[in-house]
């Protein structure tokens, strides 16, 4: 056997060894929810003919081609009976793009599609595209929302790190063939932009996150809400915020929706993140809350804290001490999975149920914004427990 093919079989073992493992459930402490013990996607499941040259004549002693450095913060929906992420994939050349990964269950087996998705250019060429949100929208759409990246025009000679964010808009019948809008017109930059499922007063409704920088929420005071007319021509008008930052809270930083947030009984149930300062650095937790079924603007339940945080191999990685959720799919039995990536590198999932999610977020205490708040919380827990 020459070098070529002994290198190819054993990339076939060690990529089948990875495709094919199962994952099993661990139940959390705070029974809130179970991790797999596998992240569902790394850059180990990234079909081998993307990264060589799989011809022994032009590559005799296949080396890689392409590197792929990280696979983490996807888009999710279960679609004509299949668990599909819309995940992004980052290269050793910092670029990252979107690829649609596919599994049977929804928690193991995830294989890509043949070839990663290609987004048309709106306007100045994108230089990086990162974090879809897939919504499958009442107007009959699937779209894809996500960070548009571009060198600041206004940035000093000799600046070559800032950016502009702003929400990326494409949208596919089939998850091949997309058809890129213009991208949402905002005074402020924005990240973490989520288009709402539904029609609010017969407009789109969207999920921003203004901020002065492209790293700092800055006077953007948390997760905001804006509705647009014509989604071809999307732009911010009127925008308030729903979801505050908090001094001495999980998200007195920054905070940012997750996916789009599902319709239940009680209220639409919202996955985010909030991100705070320390002196390792920014820490990234997700966390709950649930909005007005009337008014999807209004809170009406928000658990104090964090509901995941980074935890043991989670907390390492190429931005360490970071988990991220930009998707999640519901069962129809109401079992949901939320696709939570680690430290920028990783991709996991977690599973839980509506019911317990309802659960935490009306019977979980808020955040009382003080020491003294949080220990009368306590007590009230303990006083019921000892009136049994
Ligand atoms: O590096 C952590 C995350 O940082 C950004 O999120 P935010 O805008 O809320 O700070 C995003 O770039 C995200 O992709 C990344 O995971």
């Amino acid at each position: 056997m020459n070098v070529f093919e002994k290198r190819l079989n054993s990339l076939k073992r060690q990529q089948d060894a990875i495709l094919n493992s199962n994952n099993v459930p661990i139940e959390d402490i705070s029974g809130w929810f179970s991790r797999y013990s596998n992240p569902v996607l790394t850059p180990g499941h990234i079909p081998l003919d993307w990264r060589y040259d799989l011809n022994p004549a032009t590559n005799p002693r296949l080396l890689q081609r392409y590197g792929f450095n990280a696979v983490f913060n996807s888009g999710a929906m279960f679609w004509k009976g299949r668990y599909l992420l819309a995940a992004r994939v980052e290269g050793y050349d910092r670029k990252s793009f979107f690829a649609i990964a596919e599994s049977p269950n929804g928690t193991d087996h995830f294989r890509f599609w043949e070839r990663p998705v290609s987004i048309p250019e709106w306007g100045e060429q994108t230089t990086n595209m990162y974090d879809m949100r897939l919504v499958e929208h009442q107007d009959g759409w699937i779209y894809g929302i996500f960070c548009a990246e571009r060198k600041d025009p206004s940035a000093p000679a000799g600046d070559l790190s800032s950016a502009i964010a702003s929400a990326g808009i494409a949208r596919t019948r089939d998850l091949v063939d997309w058809e890129r809008l213009p991208d949402l017109e905002s005074r402020s930059q924005q990240r973490n932009v989520v288009l709402h499922p539904e029609f609010v007063d017969g407009k789109y409704a969207f999920y921003t996150r203004p901020q002065d920088g492209f790293i700092d929420a800055g006077n953007g005071g948390g997760i905001g809400w804006t509705l647009v007319d014509d989604i071809t021509n999307a732009r911010v008008q009127k925008e308030i915020i729903v979801n505050k930052r908090h001094y001495h809270t999980i998200k007195e930083l920054k905070n940012g929706e997750g996916p789009a947030p599902l319709k239940t009984a009680k209220g639409w149930l919202h996955l985010a993140h909030g991100v705070r300062s320390c002196a390792a650095g920014l820490r990234y937790v997700l966390y709950l809350y649930v909005t007005s079924l009337e008014e999807p603007w209004r809170v009406i339940a928000e658990p104090a804290g964090h509901f995941m945080a980074p935890q043991d191999e989670e907390r390492i990685g190429d931005v360490s001490n970071v988990l991220f959720a930009n998707g999640w799919i519901r069962r129809d039995d109401g079992t949901i999975l939320i696709y939570y990536a680690s430290s920028d590198s990783l991709l996991h999932v977690a599973s839980t149920s509506e019911d317990i999610l309802l659960d935490y977020c009306f019977n979980t205490a808020p955040d009382g914004f003080s020491s003294a708040a949080s220990v009368k919380t306590i007590n009230n827990i303990i006083t019921r427990n000892r009136q049994m």
